[in-house]
């Protein structure tokens, strides 16, 4: 999978996706990240990027010109021919895992950065395709929400990660929190394994964790048990704990 990824701070990408399995990915040739600095497409002589709002106020607004450029120059004029062109904004929809394996079906992908206080009305109007939030806070740029976004999708790939099962039993795959999870030692400091676990028997340890699943969900997160596709067990398992 492709992605562009356009950005006043090309500088802090690197790092993460040179890390671990996102550069694995890259080796292997199942993802490929361009950053592209917006700056490069700044037509004046000191590379401006943002200006004054119209109507007063503070904060500065990212131009137009150079983010038309730098689309346009990559994708190609007119973002439909290529690519969705998602810009990263507290109001966007927010991602969640769903979006993610949605997105995972691209096969390229553009990612507009916003920095500044805000960007000009008319790239929002007229470039981007779509707006992605990563959550109800705000940060200083979409820096850290495209390197989520890039991370959250390049991970449900086919060979990203290295178990064949994947990304199956992920925390909100299957629309739950995933089970607690126990390595050796047995015993450590005196704390002990789920005896379950030590069993062998798979039936009852696929019980014992969809069990778990359930139960956590329903302590720590009731609002995903309203969407999640339950079946009658699990019904059942919910009525006896409440
Ligand atoms: Cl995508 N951008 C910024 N600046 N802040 C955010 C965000 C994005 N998502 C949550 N907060």
């Amino acid at each position: 999978m492709e992605f562009d990824v356009f950005t006043l701070l090309p500088e802090v990408f690197p790092p993460y996706l040179e890390s671990s399995i996102l550069q694995r990915a890259h080796q292997r040739g199942l993802i490929d990240v361009r950053i592209h600095n917006i700056r490069d497409w700044a037509s004046d002589r000191h590379h401006v990027t943002d200006d004054v709002p119209y109507g007063g106020g503070g904060g500065m607004v990212m131009k137009p010109e150079p983010v038309f450029a730098a689309v346009e120059s990559v994708l190609g004029a007119g973002p439909e021919a290529c690519c969705p062109l998602i810009l990263l904004t507290p109001q966007g929809r927010v991602f969640n895992q769903t979006i993610a394996y949605e997105l995972s079906r691209q096969p390229r992908l553009a990612l507009l950065c916003g920095r500044y206080e805000g960007i000009d009305e008319r790239i929002r109007e007229h470039l981007v395709t779509d707006e992605v939030s990563i959550g109800d806070y705000v940060l200083t740029g979409g820096e850290l929400p495209a390197l989520i976004l890039i991370d959250a999708v390049s991970r449900l790939l086919p060979g990203v990660l290295g178990d064949p099962d994947g990304a199956f039993d992920d925390s909100h795959a299957s629309g739950l929190l995933e089970y607690p999870h126990y390595t050796r030692p047995p015993e450590f400091r005196g704390w002990g394994v789920p005896e379950i676990l030590l069993s062998g028997n798979h039936a009852q340890i696929d019980r014992w964790r969809r069990e778990q699943s359930l139960a956590r969900t329903q302590k720590r997160r009731p609002d995903l048990l309203e969407k999640a596709p339950l079946n009658e067990k699990d019904k059942q398992y919910l009525e006896k704990l409440n």
